[in-house]
């Protein structure tokens, strides 16, 4: 009833009354202001005039299930949106529903994690209200190594949205941070299920810092947020269902053709490739980031000439 509600006053210009609401949505007047105070308390600034009525005014950034999901254009992702004003990570909060049996495609957002999660134990500042904290269910059919190229479709992803609703140019730094002026807007951390030979289904965590006005002195340097790029509040939902739509599309190309299909778009925003990089592993070293091969790995030459596939782990650019 509520969503009804909401999708009455965002489709109507100008005032309604209680009887009017009630009439169409078969409530009495009392239910109706019942659930206009559900949405105020929601976030949502809908205006009541004596002997006009409800009007809903323009709402600066309301997260909700139904604002992702209103003229979300997508036939799997999305289908089922789960939105929780705290969480103490959306991976961990999904990975929960799927092992109830939750569908592939479901999404689950908050606007607050107390636990939000990077790699290898990694933080990942998630402060209320300013972020798109997200996680979407897949079940591909592949083997548990191919997991990681998940990854990189997302980033790519990710890239476009933010392309599409800003018309603002972002990097990919391989494997997994989206960079805009050097600094990181987006991570992405996937997780997965598996057995041996095949997986049951991967969360794929993609952190959007949208309206952060100030980060934390240890990520002042190095984290940005896109109303810092594009100088005016972002609709975190906008930015959902955008990198939800790209999402489904990329992830339908990869399933059904393979990373090939994908990869030219992902190395034309990746910005590791021909910078020097310094790889850090067990034996780490320090070379030039040649290609992505068709596996989606980095390949990098020593300044010896030798080549080393990098398949995962972290890789500094200098200066990013
Ligand atoms: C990542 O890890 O970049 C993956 C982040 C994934 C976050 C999403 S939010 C929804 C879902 N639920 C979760 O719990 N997680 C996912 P990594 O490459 O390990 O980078 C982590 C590093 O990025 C930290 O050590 C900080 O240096 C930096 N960092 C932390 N918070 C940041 C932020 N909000 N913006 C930019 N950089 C940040």
């Amino acid at each position: 009833m509520k969503n009804k509600l909401l999708e009455l006053l965002k489709t109507t210009n100008g005032y309604l009354s209680g009887e009017n609401i009630g009439e169409l949505l078969g409530v009495s007047r009392t239910a109706v202001w019942k659930y206009i105070k559900i949405l105020r308390e929601e976030g949502y600034n809908i205006q009541a005039v004596t002997n006009k009525g409800y009007c809903l005014m323009p709402t600066d950034d309301v997260l909700s299930s139904i604002e992702v999901k209103l003229g979300l254009n997508t036939k799997t992702i999305g289908t089922q949106v789960i939105y929780f004003d705290t969480v103490d990570s959306t991976n961990n909060k999904l990975r929960l529903l799927a092992l109830e049996g939750a569908a592939e495609g479901t999404v689950v957002i908050a606007d607050e994690q107390l636990g939000g999660k990077g790699r290898r134990g990694h933080v990942w500042s998630s402060p209320k209200g300013t972020g798109l904290w997200m996680s979407v269910l897949l079940k591909p059919n592949i083997a548990p190594q191919e997991a990681s190229r998940i990854t990189l479709v997302a980033g790519l992803s990710v890239c476009q949205a933010i392309n599409d609703v800003l018309g603002i140019n972002s990097g990919i730094k391989w494997p997994n941070d989206i960079i805009i002026d050097g600094k990181k807007v987006c991570g992405i951390l996937t997780e997965m299920n598996a057995q041996i030979n095949n997986v049951e289904f991967v969360v794929v965590g993609i952190g959007v810092n949208v309206n952060t006005d100030i980060f934390p002195e240890e990520l002042k340097d190095i984290a940005v947020s896109l109303s810092q790029i594009a100088g005016v509040k972002v609709k975190r939902s906008k930015i959902a269902r955008a990198i939800i739509e790209r999402l489904e599309q990329n992830y339908n190309k990869y399933t059904q053709k393979g990373f090939l299909s994908v990869k030219e778009e992902y190395e034309n925003r990746c910005i590791t490739i021909n910078k020097n990089v310094k790889v850090i592993s067990k034996d780490g070293f320090n070379g030039r980031a040649i290609a992505i091969n068709d596996d989606g790995e980095l390949i990098v030459e020593k300044a010896d000439g030798e080549r080393v596939t990098v398949f995962s782990g972290e890789v500094s650019i200098r200066g990013v």
